[in-house]
């Protein structure tokens, strides 16, 4: 055969894939369990998308697997878990030792990492690479984060540079404006071998988790302003358009301004905010990335605090009850002066999105030790610059601070993001404690801080914890004055047994 590529799993990201790599003028073998929808998306080819001469629909897995040019690159896109591995058992009979799977769906990295081994023992590369962008990202650019063999990496990587959203040199703006049959060319691309076996898919969960804390954050910024400043969603939807001119600007700010603005379609009196269910979905890469997070003990508590956001606000009906019986402060919202208000929530949402992606990027640091990735976090924010849902000015920022220092222990220690902390700590506390005053859920706001707080502490209470954990379980403790690593405990008095020695 002669194809450049295979794809798998016909849904929308599939079908928006094999469009973009089409658009670009590779010749697409597409296969799906579901015959009918593969011809469906042919017929849908044939009647309006330029590319469609290079979509080539096959029946049969054989024939499918036939039609590569070798070594072959099949890509699936099928749901994450058993799927992925009933796909790869019906293709190994039909590929040869040289040739490349990968795995686009949002597969958990320790399932990458065993594929991979798997599957190299039979000789074929296995790429787990992360796609993000949603579907339009699918189509027209998304952020790809292949992880796999360095030789892999160079076979896949003309077509991945290609099909990547891209960015502005200069300012790290995503280039705008790809049509059907008109991709964008020029640019940087946001693709890059992230590292071996499961190391892309891992930074997609990540990316995924401070796409969580992102979220989380508008949120609150959005609740304080309706209910600090009794602020209506539309004027606060103004308030985001006028952030997203700023050092916020970025894709989700910038929804945010639609959503807030967008009318009940059923009664254009009211805001679709409204009458939107407040209990939100999760499909788990937030939770995952959180309980990574405790695996190896980083503090990433923000994160971990949208994700229990979310599960806060799924016990609606619990919450409904107590919203009667439970009282709170009853102050009336601030009236006087809001643009100064509005100016210093804006100072909270930055500094507090500040230690969120700090966290991620710490995250990042232990992980790369653990399963024995290089990661170069310099290059990561880079392809989440454009493509991806977090997408953002900031991002560049981040690439700036590591390309300073390479070995950067902690985002907050960069004098970019450090000054913006030290300019904005005054707003970002009074914001906090104006919503403990007045009874304001703002968990990832307060979350964040703690973080800051914490890790600048010379001296944290956990001295006093290794005092109770010597005293009820004799784990010992090491002292200030002493090296590190050298134990002591002290006999003590049961309280209720002050004689009786252990
Ligand atoms: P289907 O159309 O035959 O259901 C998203 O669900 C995509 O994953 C769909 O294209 C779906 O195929 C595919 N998919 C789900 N489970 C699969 C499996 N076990 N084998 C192959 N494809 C699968």
């Amino acid at each position: 055969g002669e194809h450049h590529i295979g794809l798998i799993g016909l849904a929308v990201m599939g079908q928006n894939l094999v469009l973009n790599m089409a658009d670009h003028g590779f010749t697409v073998s597409v296969y799906n369990r579901t015959t009918e929808k593969m011809e469906e998306f042919i017929e849908r080819c044939q009647s309006g998308e330029p590319s469609a001469d290079r979509v080539i629909g096959y029946a049969k897995l054989k024939d499918f697997v036939k039609s590569l040019a070798k070594p072959r690159k099949i890509i699936f896109l099928v749901k994450a878990g058993r799927p992925v591995d009933m796909v790869i058992a019906e293709l190994l009979p039909l590929i040869d030792k040289g040739d490349i799977l990968i795995d686009g769906g949002n597969s958990e990295w320790t399932d990458t990492i065993r594929r991979e081994n798997e599957l190299a023992e039979k000789g074929i590369h296995f790429v787990g690479s992360g796609v993000s962008g949603g579907e339009l990202g699918a189509r027209f650019g998304p952020s790809l984060m292949p992880g796999g063999s360095k030789e892999a990496w160079n076979a896949i990587k003309p077509i991945w540079r290609a099909c990547a959203a891209k960015v502005d040199k200069k300012t790290g703006a995503e280039l705008q404006g790809a049509e059907a049959g008109k991709p964008i060319k020029g640019g940087e691309t946001c693709t890059a071998h992230i590292g071996p076996d499961g190391a892309g898919h891992y930074v997609k969960m990540v990316h995924n988790g401070i796409e969580y804390i992102d979220m989380q954050l508008i949120c609150e910024a959005y609740s304080i302003m309706r209910h600090l400043l009794a602020m209506k969603p539309e004027e606060i939807g103004e308030v985001f358009e006028e952030w997203n001119k700023g050092e916020l600007s970025s894709y989700l700010i910038e929804i945010t301004a639609d959503i807030l603005k967008q009318k009940d379609p059923t009664n254009k009196r009211k805001a679709f905010v409204d009458i939107v269910l407040d209990r939100a979905g999760q499909k788990g890469t937030g939770k995952w990335t959180a309980m990574n997070a405790l695996d190896i003990g980083v503090p990433a508590n923000a994160i971990g605090e949208a994700v229990y956001a979310r599960c806060l606000s799924a016990l609606k009906d619990e919450r409904v009850k107590a919203s009667k019986v439970l009282k709170g402060p009853k102050i009336k919202p601030i009236q006087r002066g809001k643009a100064k208000y509005v100016e210093m929530i804006r100072e909270a949402l930055y500094c507090s999105k500040i230690c969120a992606y700090a966290q991620g990027f710490q995250l990042m640091t232990e992980a790369q030790k653990e399963y024995n990735w290089k990661l170069n976090f310099g290059t990561i924010a880079k392809i989440w610059r454009g493509g991806c849902i977090i997408r953002a000015r900031f991002l560049q920022k981040i690439t700036d601070a590591y390309a300073n220092d390479k070995k950067l222990q902690n985002l907050m220690m960069d004098p970019y993001f450090k000054k913006a902390i030290h300019s904005g700590q005054e707003d970002w506390r009074k914001i906090i404690s104006l919503c403990a005053e007045h009874g304001i859920p703002s968990p990832a706001f307060g979350s964040a801080l703690a973080y800051y707080d914490g890790y600048r502490s010379e001296v944290l209470p956990a001295n006093l914890l290794q005092g109770m954990r010597d005293y009820f379980g004799a784990h010992t403790y090491e002292r200030t004055d002493k090296k590190r690593g050298e134990m002591f405990h002290i006999d003590w008095p049961d309280p209720k047994r002050p004689q009786y020695k252990a």
